[in-house]
């Protein structure tokens, strides 16, 4: 396979759906439109330029900034600090009807994992080929897809400044099979538009081989929502900022309690035994 299954924003979900659990990764056009994404990209532009692409030195362990690297600036925890990520990513219609098909059979609710500016500058070299649902090795690869993983091109997306680069079909594959070159593909696409993935494929942020290009993208990953979240959303939107979110922004950030009673299961994330959403609308959060 030499390119993803592109399709428009507008196809019928069911389409896009049908390409990413057959390959493992779609491009979606036109995910973002003009205006939200001038929007977007506005709002980011002051949080960008205060971004230290070395973090400080700050990461949870030498794993990981070796993973990221000290040329890609992040913005984290963008529930928090963008409205636009509220209004025209988190909620956005097509992830929902991507999570409910994928993520609806283990789980009575998904959750936002990870919603943050990878913003690959000059030298960023490719990150190692990996699968995001390793965050969760303690689940057995035989429960299947948990994840549903994303990265938004917020500038155009080319092969010299940083795209992803994915191995389709690789979410079928053995647990160890590793993928060859010439399995990759590259996620080359227009800003505006996504590369929606499964949490099981094979992909990396590529190398920024140019001299001055930042390769600017978001991403977006949801998970099934009995999983720890990789940002910690409580925190990253606290009971004061959510009490004014939509009924489903909250519960994709883990303000309504997993209720799986109905199907054998049980609840979690209750405070005084009930949805902290309860508690939020009657002002005792
Ligand atoms: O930024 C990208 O293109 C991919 C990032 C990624 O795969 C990750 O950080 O897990
Ligand atoms: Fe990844």
């Amino acid at each position: 396979m030499t390119d993803l299954t592109r399709l428009a924003a507008s196809a019928p979900a069911e389409d896009v759906v049908a390409a990413l659990t057959r390959d493992g990764a779609v491009i979606v056009h036109d995910f973002l439109g003009p205006e939200a994404l001038s929007r977007f990209n506005t709002e980011l532009d002051p949080l960008l330029a205060a971004a230290e692409p070395d973090h400080g030195g700050e990461f949870v362990n030498t794993v990981i900034a070796a993973f990221y690297g000290d040329a890609v600036r992040h913005v984290t925890g963008l529930a928090g600090k963008s409205q636009a990520f509220v209004d025209e990513v988190l909620q956005h219609p097509l992830y929902d009807a991507v999570c409910r098909s994928v993520l609806g059979p283990v789980c009575a609710q998904h959750l936002l994992n990870v919603g943050q500016v990878m913003d690959r500058g000059p030298g960023a070299e490719r990150q190692i080929l990996h699968r995001d649902r390793q965050t969760w090795n303690h689940v057995p690869p035989s429960l299947g897809e948990i994840e549903v993983s994303s990265v938004i091109a917020l500038r155009d997306f080319t092969a010299d400044n940083g795209a992803t680069v994915l191995a389709p079909g690789s979410h079928t594959w053995p647990w160890d099979r590793k993928a060859e070159e010439h399995e990759l593909v590259v996620a080359e696409m227009p800003a505006g538009s996504a590369v929606v993935y499964l949490g099981n494929t094979v992909h990396a942020g590529g190398a920024n081989t140019t001299a001055d290009t930042w390769r600017r993208g978001i991403h977006v990953s949801f998970c099934a929502g009995w999983l720890r979240t990789e940002e910690n959303q409580y925190l990253v939107t606290g009971p004061e900022q959510a009490v004014r979110l939509s009924a489903q922004a909250r519960a994709l950030l883990g303000y309504t309690a997993h209720d799986a009673i109905m199907t054998g299961g049980g609840y979690l994330g209750t405070v005084e035994l009930v949805s902290p959403d309860t508690l939020l609308d009657a002002g005792r959060l």
